[in-house]
């Protein structure tokens, strides 16, 4: 059984990560299938040299109420296509609970949006602290050139993670490069929720 004992862990001022960590995991390109807009891009990508576009660091705690699941995630710099690496992106199956985010490294955003399709975008940079409530879908985005963007996350322990509806049709934003400049453009596969099942 885990030990309940208070603890403490260190997050590296150099390289942003954690010292000590129970889960390490990396999500590659084939597994975002679906998610980028340029599906050529991707293909070829995944032909070549299928790179990892993120890994997560997690304590592992009960996934219970009353605990708190954190970690540290890393998002690699990089296109594809012209759309920047992401995460997945998730509602939590809880839907009522919420998240707060803090960025340790690099520069990024926040993409989200409600089960009702109101959307909300907010930057990253080292030392912003973002609170995600209760009902958003969020995923994060690295802007960065060529630094890794490096997120401390904590949320409830019985929040859980909903990725099906995000794979069905992504989010309503996409964070694209366009003539050397970040853009946040419409998701031209986006349904709004009164029409998707019609
Ligand atoms: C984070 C995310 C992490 C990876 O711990 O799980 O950044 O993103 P995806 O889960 O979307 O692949 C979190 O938001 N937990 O709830
Ligand atoms: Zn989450």
């Amino acid at each position: 059984m885990m030990k309940d004992i208070p603890y403490t862990f260190n997050i590296s001022a150099a390289t942003g990560l954690p010292d000590s960590w129970d889960r390490h995991y990396e999500r590659r390109l084939s597994s975002m299938k679906g998610q980028f807009e340029d599906t050529a891009a991707m293909e070829a990508m995944i032909a070549e040299n299928e790179p990892v576009l993120y890994e997560v660091y997690e304590l592992k705690r009960p996934e219970v109420a009353g605990e708190l699941l954190h970690g540290v995630s890393v998002i690699r710099p990089g296109q594809v296509g012209n759309e920047y690496f992401m995460t997945k992106g998730h509602f939590h199956s809880l839907l009522e609970t919420a998240e707060v985010y803090y960025c340790l490294q690099g520069e990024g955003m926040m993409v989200m949006e409600t089960p009702e399709g109101d959307w909300n975008v907010q930057l990253f940079a080292p030392g912003t602290v973002l609170y995600v409530p209760p009902r958003w879908a969020h995923r994060s985005v690295n802007t960065g050139k060529d630094e890794d963007l490096i997120l401390l996350f904590v949320y409830p322990g019985d929040a859980g993670h909903d990725y099906g509806t995000i794979e069905i049709q992504g989010f309503r934003k996409l964070v694209i490069e366009k003539d050397g400049e970040v853009k946040i453009v419409d998701n031209p596969r986006w349904v709004s929720p009164e029409r998707r099942f019609v």
